[in-house]
């Protein structure tokens, strides 16, 4: 058996040893939770939603156990991770509603009435990354299963402290044995079972457009269904017309949030040209101002990256003789640590310019007016967030995926992406 030594980001030290699912286990797990669909489809609507408040209940009375895991397991700050625990609760509670108004259609046809009926779709195959390890959970888990499906879910190696707690809570909360089951382990191994295992009908990836390329592929063998939650490189626009004491004030937190690790991370900030000198200025301190630090503390704002590997691959984002307008400072000793960081004037072919650092790494581009700003803001392959510092709302406009993601779950109508639409006709007539 193989085991991985989670570490604290924050200390560099074991918090934990997890052992890792082989590929035999993952079908153990499937065939398990095949087992179990039958039953969960048929739990009253009213049960399940009862069962999955319960389950939320359980999450809200651990709410400081899980904070403390990610704290350890992730090096989120403290307070980030309460919030985490608690949107845990918020999406169940909120899908605990969907069970109950998942209703069909009644279609008039020659001769009667086709009625439709949302079915399940089966097992749901739940890939989750290692930057949000319990909101990410919770918006494919939750809707999945108010809907009436079974659900693997595989967390990051990295962080499956919570993800594991939170499948034992489930448990407690009185969810049937295999409903809902967390599986540690490799991507390339579990990850890439659930994948290919017929038996899961549906997968839900939140991931890195490279991995989710490959997951696609592996879907489309066997025409199954499949939600894409993939990376970003999103712009942060301020106009002249801006109130630029606020605009400066929070650009830190829109890109730094989570030490960058977000994938709406707005990570190009793009500033009208006249107001570039003055919003420099007033960004400089808001960005030494951001708060570094012992991710247990409730003072901290932004924590250290994930592993060794991770800041290697920012610090690269960062040569020597890069362009560093003015960057944050981070604790001294161990840890993961990687100070915000501002590049100023980038060059348009700069990789931290072009690509997603998910790092605390921010570049700042002038443009001259609004369509210089849009095809700016739009010369990347993804299409995932953005901000507009604007006091004229008609321009404060945003949409667009691009190879950022496919489809999505959340929103009152996210339990019947995990359905399909069965059509009865009922004869009205002799
Ligand atoms: P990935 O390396 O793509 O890993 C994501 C998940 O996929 C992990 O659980 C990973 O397992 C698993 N995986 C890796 N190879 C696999 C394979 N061949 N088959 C099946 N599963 C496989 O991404 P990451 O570095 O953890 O996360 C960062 C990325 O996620 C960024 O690009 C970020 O933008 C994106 N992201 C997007 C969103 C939304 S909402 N669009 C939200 C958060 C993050 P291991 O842990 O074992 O590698």
């Amino acid at each position: 058996m193989t085991e991985f030594t989670v570490l604290n980001p924050a200390t560099e030290e074991p918090v934990t040893t997890v052992a890792q699912a082989s590929a035999e286990q993952a079908d153990q797990a499937i065939a398990r939770a095949a087992a179990a669909q039958a039953a969960w489809r048929d739990v009253a609507p009213g049960d399940r939603a009862r069962l999955l408040r319960s389950f939320a209940a359980a999450v809200d009375a651990h709410t400081e156990e899980l904070a403390g895991l990610e704290v350890a397991g992730s090096g989120h700050p403290v307070g980030q991770a309460r919030w985490e625990a608690g949107h845990v609760r918020d999406v169940l509670l909120y899908y605990s509603a969907a069970p109950e108004r998942l209703c069909g259609r009644q279609i008039p046809v020659p001769g009667g009435l086709n009625v439709t009926f949302h079915e399940p779709v089966g097992v749901v195959g739940l890939i989750v990354p290692w930057n949000f390890p319990m909101p990410i959970l919770s918006w494919g888990m939750a809707p999945a299963l108010a809907a009436g499906n079974t659900v693997v879910a595989k967390p990051a190696e990295a962080t499956p402290l919570t993800a594991m707690r939170i499948g034992e809570l489930a448990l407690e909360a009185g969810l049937p044995e295999g409903v809902f089951q967390v599986l540690p382990g490799k991507g390339s191994v579990v990850g890439q079972r659930l994948v290919d295992h017929p038996a899961v009908r549906k997968i839900v990836f939140t991931g890195s457009t490279e991995v989710g390329r490959q997951i696609m592929a592996g879907c489309a063998r066997q025409v199954k269904r499949l939600t894409l939650e993939l990376g970003g490189k999103s712009a942060n626009i301020v106009f002249a017309d801006a109130n630029l004491v606020r605009a400066a004030a929070t650009a830190p937190y829109a890109v730094f949030d989570n030490a960058g690790q977000d994938c709406c991370a707005r990570s190009r900030i793009l500033v009208q040209d006249s107001v570039l000198d003055r919003f420099m200025e007033l960004l400089e301190p808001a960005v030494k101002g951001v708060a570094v630090g012992d991710p247990a503390s409730a003072a901290t704002e932004m924590g250290p990256l994930i592993s060794a590997a991770h800041r290697a691959h920012v610090a690269s984002y960062v040569p020597s003789g890069a362009p560093v307008a003015f960057r944050g400072s981070v604790p001294d000793g161990p840890g993961f640590w990687f100070p915000p960081t501002v590049l100023a004037p980038v060059r348009p072919d700069d990789p931290a310019y072009t690509e997603e650092v998910f790092g605390p790494v921010v570049t700042v581009t002038p443009f001259s007016d609004e369509a210089d700003a849009v095809a700016i803001a739009n010369d990347t392959p993804y299409g995932l967030s953005g901000s507009i510092w604007t006091s004229d709302v008609g321009r404060a406009t945003f949409g667009g995926f691009k190879q950022s993601g496919l489809g999505r779950e959340l929103g009152p109508d996210a339990p019947d992406a995990f359905t399909e639409v069965k059509n009865v006709f009922i004869a009205t007539e002799e």
